[in-house]
């Protein structure tokens, strides 16, 4: 692959979108082609399945759950992420393999070995080569992004749901650190985006 993937995780409300919108105007300005994409999303065959996972109001199995995620992901790396890699673009992406690792395999507790290797099964070899781990308190980040809009099936879950996902990505930041950094997104936005610049310029 020629291109550059980078992935951002964190919590609801981490902060991530603001960090993205920002980077990808600023590597624009260095000169790089760069794509901005989400999980799960990206492709109309995974928007469907977004507003499915989102927005269903009926208790959804963790299984089916993680099927979803994974089919919208595999569709993504087909049709969007894998070509703009061959492409050389730098791939900013809102979650992926980790996001699942975290909520399905930590928070709804498949397991987090088992689901990570469910991730790597579907993702073909396509793996972020940096991921921005957005590092929050849930309180914090729940409010923030209750500020903006109403609560989502999976936001609306309990704080001890996602104070596992927070110790899901400390644990893959410490098993990982090569890949997989973390930033205190507690920070003011101008200081994240600063921290997050200086790890994509060592590394792209
Ligand atoms: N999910 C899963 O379970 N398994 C998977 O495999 C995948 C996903 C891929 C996607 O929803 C859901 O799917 C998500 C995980 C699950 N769980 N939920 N719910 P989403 O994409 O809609 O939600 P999100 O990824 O959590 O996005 P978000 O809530 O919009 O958060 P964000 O993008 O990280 O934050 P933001 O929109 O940039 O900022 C939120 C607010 O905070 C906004 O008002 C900002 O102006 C403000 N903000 C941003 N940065 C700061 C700082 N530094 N200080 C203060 N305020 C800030």
């Amino acid at each position: 692959m020629r291109g550059f993937f980078i992935s951002f995780e964190g919590g609801e409300g981490a902060g991530k979108t603001t960090l993205i919108e920002e980077m990808a105007r600023q590597l624009s300005k260095e000169g790089h082609h760069v794509l901005k994409t989400r999980e799960p999303g990206g492709t109309k065959l995974g928007e469907h399945i977004r507003a499915i996972l989102l927005q269903h109001t009926e208790p959804v199995s963790a299984y089916a759950e993680l099927s979803l995620f994974l089919a919208s992901r595999a569709q993504h790396i087909m049709e969007v992420i894998g070509p703009a890699l061959e492409a050389g673009k730098i791939v900013l992406c809102d979650r992926f393999n980790d996001s699942s690792v975290a909520y399905q395999g930590a928070a709804r507790g498949l397991g987090m070995e088992q689901v990570s290797a469910f991730c790597k099964f579907i993702s073909q070899g396509v793996e972020p080569q940096l991921t921005l781990y957005l590092d929050l308190d849930p309180r914090i980040g729940l409010a923030r992004a209750a500020k903006e809009r109403k609560q989502d099936r999976i936001e609306a879950e309990t704080i001890m749901f996602h104070e596992k996902i927070r110790e899901a990505y400390l644990e893959i930041h410490r098993a990982e650190r090569h890949r997989f950094h973390l930033i205190d997104a507690n920070l003011p936005p101008a200081k994240v985006f600063e921290e997050a610049m200086k790890l994509v310029h060592q590394h792209v």
